[in-house]
């Protein structure tokens, strides 16, 4: 597979600590592909589903503690503690690596390790980064060989340079009490053991594509972001680009593979799809800042996903895609989660492995739940009917905006727009978000979590404002920031707005605002629609709801201001003063 004496070094390290049977090189050919296939469907870890209605789809269940990314086992391990900074957990290196190591040795006993080259990022592009994953599960060979470009070809790229990000993986017994997903950034190095569950153990995609990479974009001078990008073509052909970082579950794939609402498509607008996780960005020779999305497919959130919410993202797991954690309908040999449809299977398995009886589902109850709330189909993304033809882009995509989210049931309103790349950075920094079934722990509760990086900044979050306000002098031409809120409820806790497709129509108001083309209003927060600007033709949304989707409640926003500090004094002093004076600045224009 390769004469590189930095990876064989490394491989034959790692066996001699792991102690596996065999060590397998995955090449990404098709014929080693179906046989590690075929050997997971005989020994259990994975089930065919029915070839004619899915073909060579595949339903995983992972162990019943083990459903999603875990955040108070997950590590950054730096020499010292403050570049880790204060909201991500620290580890000393030599006393996480011989805590580690004891853990590791011997942990593949019996069992096959697997070595995956992939690369994030297109090969051969500016943007693209190789790394080597170390496994014992099948099932994450198979996950990566979907969201990565895996296989000789990254060796081949790699050449004899030790420039890859060593990740070493072990499924080992699952045992909760000794998980840990660590990040050694300074060594390029990740470590994941006793999960396998997705985010904890598909290291290309959290641990390396943003903790590892949002501290190489520091050094080097670009930016790793929890982002969707998308691209709006108008009916003149033209097409402009946006990303947008939400926090886990909170809209990224559905807005990143938005269908036009009818009146609009008949008009010729079209949607096309990026990326619905990660962006790259770099500052291009126009000043421009262009995005790549670093992955090759999606590990979407199944529950909800129909053909009317999400109609691009159904299309795409019907063929050659795995579904993690959902109901087999025993009857097709198929699968089901909640919100597909209104047909539950009546002979069905829940995510468990227990039968499941969908006449006892009680949606206040989640230990009726056939499908677990954070299960998950991974595909690839060439399957998706709007792939963008962008996507394999060597530059990326110039963004015209960039957009920032959460689920605020209050505060936040519909969308406004930041008055610079300052004050942008700033509503980034003050992001909050209700917590969703993504990661383990309690759902439903408010947090801060700026610019949707909180779980996944590889470094001291003070320092990663700074490097945001870098970037924007260095970008000269840089994008219009927004903050929009699809989840504002009324009294009796339904979402006011339909959202969905219907998002298109903010996104028109954003691309408007960045063509000069909008007016807006001033407020405390930043720039406001005027309510008539949001174009609601077609649509059951009267002007004074519109009217209070984007009302700013001074009151709740003044209660905000002191979490806000309190959040910023727990980061500490590395907080950028510019953004000390933004959080006086509203706080003085709301008691105006
Ligand atoms: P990760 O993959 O965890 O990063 O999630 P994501 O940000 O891609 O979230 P996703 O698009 O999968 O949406 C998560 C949940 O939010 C699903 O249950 C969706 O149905 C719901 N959702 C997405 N967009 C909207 C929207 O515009 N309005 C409402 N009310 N719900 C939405
Ligand atoms: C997220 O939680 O933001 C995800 C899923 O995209 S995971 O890969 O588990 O991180
Ligand atoms: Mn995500």
């Amino acid at each position: 597979m390769t004469e590189n004496k930095f990876v064989k070094q490394w491989v034959s390290d790692m066996a001699e600590l792991t102690s596996p049977d065999a060590v397998v090189w995955i090449t990404g050919d098709e014929e080693q592909t179906e046989k590690l296939r075929r050997q997971a469907v005989a020994s259990g870890e994975i089930i065919k589903l029915n070839e004619d209605k899915l073909p060579n789809c595949y339903l995983h269940r992972t162990a019943v503690n083990d459903v999603a990314r875990v955040e108070d086992r997950t590590f950054i391990v730096t020499s010292r503690r403050e570049d880790a900074g204060n909201t991500n957990n620290w580890m000393d290196p030599k006393e996480c690596k011989e805590k580690l190591t004891k853990l590791f040795c011997g942990c593949m006993r019996g069992r096959t390790m697997y070595v995956i080259p992939y690369s994030m990022g297109v090969l051969g592009s500016d943007f693209s980064k190789i790394g080597i994953e170390l496994t014992d599960s099948i099932y994450v060979v198979l996950n990566m060989l979907i969201m990565t470009r895996a296989g000789q070809k990254c060796l081949d790229q790699l050449g004899d340079k030790d420039e890859f990000i060593k990740g070493l993986h072990s499924k080992a017994d699952l045992d909760e009490s000794n998980r840990y997903i660590v990040h050694f950034p300074e060594e390029d190095t990740i470590w994941s053991i006793n999960s396998g569950y997705g985010g904890n153990v598909l290291l290309g995609k959290k641990c390396f594509a943003l903790r590892i990479a949002s501290y190489l974009g520091r050094k080097e001078g670009w930016m790793a972001e929890h982002m969707l990008i998308l691209g709006v073509e108008y009916p003149n052909g033209e097409t402009k680009y946006i990303s947008a970082a939400f926090p886990s579950a909170c809209g990224k794939t559905n807005l990143a593979m938005l269908i036009p609402p009818e009146i609009f498509r008949k008009r010729g607008y079209k949607v096309w799809c990026v990326g619905d996780d990660i962006a790259w960005i770099r500052v291009g020779k126009d000043g421009r800042l262009y995005a790549v999305n670093p992955e090759n497919g999606f590990f979407g959130v199944a529950p909800g996903t129909n053909e009317k919410s999400n109609p691009n993202a159904l299309a795409s797991v019907q063929r050659d895609s795995i579904f993690t954690n959902v109901v087999h309908n025993l009857d097709d040999n198929t699968v089901w989660w909640e919100g597909l449809n209104d047909n539950p299977p009546k002979n069905a398995i829940d995510w468990k492995g227990n039968k499941w009886d969908y006449t006892k589902f009680d949606k206040s109850d989640k230990s009726t739940y056939g499908a677990h709330p954070n299960s998950r189909f991974t595909a690839p993304a060439k399957n998706c009917p709007c792939v963008s033809p962008e996507f394999d882009s060597v530059t990326g995509v110039p963004l015209e905006a960039i957009v920032f989210g959460g689920r605020r049931a209050k505060t936040a309103p519909l969308v406004y727009e930041s008055r610079s790349w300052q004050h942008g950075t700033f509503v980034g920094s003050i992001m909050a978000s209700e917590t969703t079934a993504a990661a383990a722990g309690k759902t439903g509760v408010v947090r801060r979590d700026p610019m949707a990086m909180l779980p996944f900044c590889g470094y001291n979050m003070g320092e990663y404002f700074a490097h945001w306000l870098e970037m924007g002098q260095k970008a000269t031409h840089a994008p219009k920031i927004f903050h929009v809120n699809w989840f504002r409820t009324d009294d009796e806790g339904h979402f006011i707005w339909p959202g969905f497709g219907d998002n298109l129509r903010v996104v028109l108001w954003i691309l408007d605002r960045c063509a000069g083309k909008a007016d807006a209003v001033d407020s405390p927060i930043g720039y406001l629609p005027k309510p008539e600007d949001i174009n609601l033709e077609g649509l059951d949304v009267s002007l004074d709801t519109m009217k209070e989707l984007l009302s700013v409640d001074k009151e709740s926003w003044l209660e905000d201001i002191s979490s806000i500090r309190a959040f910023y004094d727990k980061i500490g002093p590395t907080v950028p003063k510019e953004l000390l004076c933004e959080l006086e600045t509203l706080e003085s224009n709301l008691k105006k």
